[in-house]
């Protein structure tokens, strides 16, 4: 595989990607110890442009949104009043907010006008059969159906591809796509690779799936117990990883030989297809749409929260091949969503949609989108701040086991990891750790995940390089005082998906 690491001047083994053949060094980005770095590195020549060491976002900024500064005072008061978690402050409370991903994007001047074109007929309108084009031309799927966000289509596909007591193999849990498969009677089992859950596992594919584990799943009960393998690329929960395309593969022959489908959650392809490009031998003069497009013929459908790599603020949708499903799934639409042509969103949000996907397959968009990431990760990685490794291609996440490692998983390490860094600072970020691994339906017990992490998602196309720097320098003062962190006691726990409304105090 052409993959290789370097080492960086503070002797940092695997600080930096260094590219596979024909790729620009660290893609460009300005590692820590690099920035203006003078005569390191001339530009590369790669197949078809000359790149440099340095990137740019491919815009330019038009319309700004004020940010509010807080006083620590008023921030202690902001988490107290939101019980310690950061789902329950006001956005004005925050300063800059990692706190996801998800419609948090800024839209492009196309976008809007897009908005503007919208066709609010109740059924047919015109921007449905927009996004329709978008779909099959980007991701090759001929039918969808829109919906309102990711976890209106899991809901959909969970309900009419798993039947009571299947097993739903998958490369790492999700929140929502768990729920949704365990209240369809699917009983999930995780099949990810063993480095997915080593934060320290320079593997460049940790999203893969484990083919041994994967094929004892189908044996142990036989195929038609399986409902279908759930796969996620990148996968959000192991740190924003990819899952490269020989891995999907050999999965597609594995589950062909046996019969059972695979469905994708495409919600980041395109940040997973860009790895794809960078690491993986014979794509580097692929295009990411190219990748794409390949990655999803290997598979049966796919669901997407557009949310994400589609760069809007609502929206989803859902695609499968098999044409029986795909009937029970567009009548079901209209139960749960709205009509099969409106699935949930104005005519103006699936506009932006389509126009939106077009946009995030666009290879500099890409590039500069992990580039900032990157960025923030160097800059932390220089710092000696623990975080999984690689970087991911949607945020960084804090390695809250390492950050504090006097407390034990039941204090909520990195839910006081997030809580900390709102109050020094009013940047906010999410657990991903054992608040958000829920419980188990059947014993009742928490889930223990491996992975105790403090996600700081970036917006694409949101913030610049000097909010980074704001964001680096925060988390480096909350480190130097992690001793004093004692730990928080969970004080009210929703019984669905508990980490969005939990409340918790200070031990
Ligand atoms: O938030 P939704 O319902 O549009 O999408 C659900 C969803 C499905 N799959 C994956 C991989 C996700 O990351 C996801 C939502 N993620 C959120 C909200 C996040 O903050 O990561």
């Amino acid at each position: 595989m052409a993959v290789c690491y370097h080492t960086d001047r503070a002797g940092h083994a695997g600080r930096q990607w260094d590219g596979g053949p024909g790729m620009p060094n660290r893609q460009g980005t300005h590692g820590a110890a690099d920035i203006g770095g003078p005569g390191e590195a001339a530009p590369v020549t790669t197949g078809q442009q000359l790149e440099r060491r340095s990137w740019a976002e491919p815009w330019k900024i038009k319309m700004v949104e004020p940010l509010r500064m807080t006083t620590r005072e008023q921030r202690q008061e902001a988490l107290s009043g939101a019980g310690h978690n950061t789902f329950l402050l006001r956005s004005e409370d925050v300063y800059i907010d990692l706190l996801t991903d998800s419609g948090t994007n800024a839209m492009s001047d196309r976008q809007w006008a897009a908005l503007m074109m919208g066709d609010e007929a109740y059924a047919g309108s015109r921007n449905f059969y927009e996004l329709e084009a978008a779909v099959r031309e980007v991701y090759g799927f001929e039918r969808m159906v829109p919906t309102h966000q990711g976890r209106g289509a899991e809901h959909l596909l969970s309900q009419c591809a798993i039947k009571k007591g299947q097993l739903v193999p998958g490369n790492m849990y999700f929140t929502t796509t768990r729920e949704h498969q365990e209240r369809a009677g699917g009983i999930f089992v995780d099949v990810i690779c063993d480095a997915a859950h080593d934060p320290d596992n320079l593997d460049p594919f940790k999203g893969n799936v484990d083919l041994a584990k994967l094929e004892e799943v189908i044996s142990r009960q036989g195929p038609e117990q399986v409902a279908y393998l759930s796969l996620a690329a990148t996968v959000n929960m192991a740190g924003g990883q990819p899952v490269s395309m020989d891995n999907l593969r050999q999965v597609r022959e594995l589950c062909r030989r046996v019969g059972v489908p695979i469905y994708l959650d495409a919600t980041r392809l395109v940040e997973n297809a860009f790895f794809i490009k960078e690491r993986e031998a014979g794509y580097q003069d692929r295009s990411v749409a190219e990748i794409v497009r390949e990655f999803c013929s290997f598979t049966d459908g796919a669901w997407m929260s557009a949310k994400k790599d589609s760069l809007v603020n609502i929206g989803g949708w859902l695609a499968v091949n098999d044409e029986q499903l795909f009937e029970e799934i567009r009548n079901l639409v209209i139960v749960f969503e709205g009509l099969h042509t409106y699935g949930g969103l104005a005519g103006r949000d699936l506009g932006a949609m389509a126009q939106g996907i077009r946009e995030s397959v666009e290879d500099d968009h890409i590039r500069s989108r992990v580039g900032q990431v990157r960025y923030l990760g160097e800059l932390l990685l220089g710092q000696g701040i623990p975080l999984v490794q690689p970087i991911g291609g949607h945020g960084i996440f804090l390695d809250a086991r390492r950050f504090y490692p006097h407390l034990g998983q039941e204090q909520f390490p990195a839910q006081t990891l997030a809580a900390e860094l709102y109050l020094e600072s009013g940047i906010r970020g999410m657990e991903r750790g054992i608040v958000s691994a829920g419980r188990d339906p059947v014993t009742g017990e928490h889930h223990r995940p491996r992975l105790e992490l403090t996600r700081l998602a970036i917006p694409r196309r949101v913030y610049t390089q000097a909010h980074m720097d704001v964001v680096a320098e925060a988390v480096e003062a909350v480190y130097a005082r992690r001793g004093e962190a004692k730990g928080l006691l969970m004080t009210y726990e929703p019984r669905y998906l508990r980490f969005f409304q939990a409340r918790f105090q200070p031990i």
